[in-house]
C-alpha cells in the first residue's frame, strides 16, 4: 500500500538503508501514523511516520520544537543515569533539508518521524493491575525527569488544553447553542449530564490561580497506548505522543490515565454494564505515580488525584460530546454515533467514580 504521495514523503526522511515497506499502524485518534521498515546493514530498521492533524495542531512549528527541545533534555538525562536514551525516549529523524519536520506542498499536508521503538508494543487495555502500575511509573518518571526543565521555555501549543471550565464555557455551550450537526435532540440526557457538574469544573484552575497547585511541564495525553512496553517483560520502557507536552498539573497526567486504563471496558465500549473504575487498578497506578514523583508533589496535589480522576474522565466525555453535537470535525470516528456511545462511556464512569470518591481518596491517604 505504498502510494506515490507517502513514497514522496518518505524519500525527504534521513531514513537509513534500503526500502522494504510502509503500513498504517496505531489506533491514536488525532494523527495519522504509519510504521515504515528500511533494511540497513543487513538488518531490518523500523521507523514511525505520522501525518500530523493539522486541524487539531495549528502551530506545528512550535509543538516540533517542543517535542525536539523536550526530547534532547530526556537524553542527556537519561544518558547521566546509565540509562539507554535510544530506548528510553523517542529519537526523531530530520528531513534531507535538515527540518524537524516535512510539509507536502501538493495538499499542504505536515509529516513527522521518528525510530520505532525497539521491541516494544503499546496497549489499550492492561491484561493485569501490574502493567499498569508500570505506567504510573513511566509517567511518574516522566514528571521527575522534566521537574528541572523550564516551563516557560514551552509553547502552549493547544491553549487551555485541559481546562475544563474554559472547554465548557467557550466549547461546549456554544456547541450546543448552535447545534451544527442538528443531532441535539438525540443527546439531551448527556448534556444535561454534563450541566450538572458545572459547578465543580473550576475547582483545579481555580487553585492555580490561587497559587495552591504549581504548574509544570506535564505530558498531558497520558493514555495506556502513549507509552511503549517491553514486549517480554511487560514493564515499560518509554513515554510516547509527546505532542501534547506543555504547561499543565501533574494531576492532568494522573487524571487522564486513570480515565483510560482503570477503567473495566474500552473507551467506546456501548455496554455501559462493563464500564466501571477498577479500583485496584487505581491503586496499582497511584503507587507507580506516586513512588516515581510524590516527592516532587505538594499536598494539595496529592488531595486532589481522586478528584483529578473524576474531572479529566468528565472533560473527555464533555469534548466526545462536543465533537458530536458539532458533526465530528475533531476526533477521528469509525461510524457516525462513535464520538456520542464514547461520551456515554466516559459519563458512566463518572458516576461510577463519584459513587467510589471516599474509597478513592482513602487509597492514596493510605499510599502517603
Ligand atoms: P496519536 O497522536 O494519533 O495518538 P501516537 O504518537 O500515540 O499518535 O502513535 C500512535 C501509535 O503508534 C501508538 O499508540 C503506538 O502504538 C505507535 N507508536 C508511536 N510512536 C512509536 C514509536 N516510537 N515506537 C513504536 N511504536 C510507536
Ligand atoms: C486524543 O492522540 P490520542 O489518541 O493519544 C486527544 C486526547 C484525548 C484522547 C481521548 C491532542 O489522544 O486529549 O484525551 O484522544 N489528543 C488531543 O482518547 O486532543
Ligand atoms: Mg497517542
Amino acid at each position: 500500500m505504498c502510494d506515490n504521495r507517502i513514497k514522496k514523503v518518505i524519500d525527504n526522511f534521513k531514513f537509513k538503508g534500503d526500502f522494504v515497506d510502509v503500513r498504517e499502524f496505531g489506533s491514536g485518534h488525532i494523527n495519522k501514523t504509519y510504521l515504515v521498515t528500511f533494511y540497513n546493514n543487513g538488518a531490518e530498521q523500523r521507523y514511525i511516520l505520522q501525518q500530523l492533524n493539522a486541524n487539531v495542531f495549528k502551530n506545528i512549528d512550535g509543538l516540533m520544537k517542543n517535542v525536539f527541545s523536550v526530547t534532547s533534555y530526556l537524553r542527556d538525562v537519561i544518558k547521566e543515569y546509565g540509562g539507554d536514551p535510544d530506548r528510553e525516549t523517542l529519537h526523531y529523524i530530520k528531513t534531507v533539508d535538515d527540518k524537524e519536520y516535512y510539509r507536502l506542498q501538493d495538499d499542504d499536508s505536515y509529516y513527522r518521524a521518528y525510530v520505532f521503538v525497539r521491541d516494544s508494543i503499546s496497549f489499550n487495555t492492561a491484561e493485569n493491575a501490574d502493567m499498569f502500575k508500570s505506567s504510573g511509573e513511566a509517567f511518574g518518571k516522566f514528571q521527575r525527569l522534566l521537574s528541572g526543565f523550564d516551563v516557560d521555555s514551552i509553547t502552549e501549543t493547544i491553549p487551555h488544553f485541559h481546562d475544563t471550565p474554559w472547554r465548557y464555557n467557550n466549547e461546549f455551550l456554544p456547541a450546543v447553542k448552535a447545534n451544527a450537526s442538528g443531532r441535539l435532540d438525540t443527546c439531551q440526557a448527556e448534556v444535561e449530564f454534563v450541566n450538572k457538574y458545572a459547578q465543580q469544573m473550576d475547582r483545579l484552575t481555580s487553585m492555580i490561580e490561587s497559587g495552591e497547585l504549581p504548574v509544570r511541564v506535564t505530558h498531558n495525553d497520558t493514555k495506556l497506548n502513549n507509552v511503549m512496553f517491553d514486549k517480554d517483560t511487560k514493564k515499560c520502557v518509554c513515554v510516547i505522543d509527546l505532542d501534547t507536552v506543555m504547561p499543565g498539573l501533574a494531576l492532568y497526567d494522573f487524571g487522564d490515565s486513570i480515565r483510560f486504563g482503570a477503567s473495566t471496558a474500552k473507551e467506546d465500549e456501548t455496554d455501559l454494564d462493563k464500564v466501571e473504575m477498577d479500583l485496584d487498578y487505581f491503586k496499582a497506578y497511584a503507587e507507580g505515580f506516586l513512588g516515581e514523583a510524590g516527592e516532587h508533589f505538594n499536598q494539595a496535589e496529592k488531595d486532589n488525584l481522586a478528584f483529578a480522576s473524576l474531572l479529566m474522565t468528565l472533560e473527555c466525555g464533555m469534548r466526545f460530546l462536543t465533537d458530536y453535537i458539532n458533526g465530528d470535525v475533531y476526533f477521528r470516528t469509525e461510524y457516525p454515533q462513535h464520538n456520542l456511545d464514547r461520551a456515554r462511556n466516559q459519563f458512566k464512569l463518572v458516576a461510577d467514580m463519584d459513587a467510589k470518591m471516599e474509597q478513592m481518596e482513602q487509597i492514596i491517604k493510605n499510599i502517603q
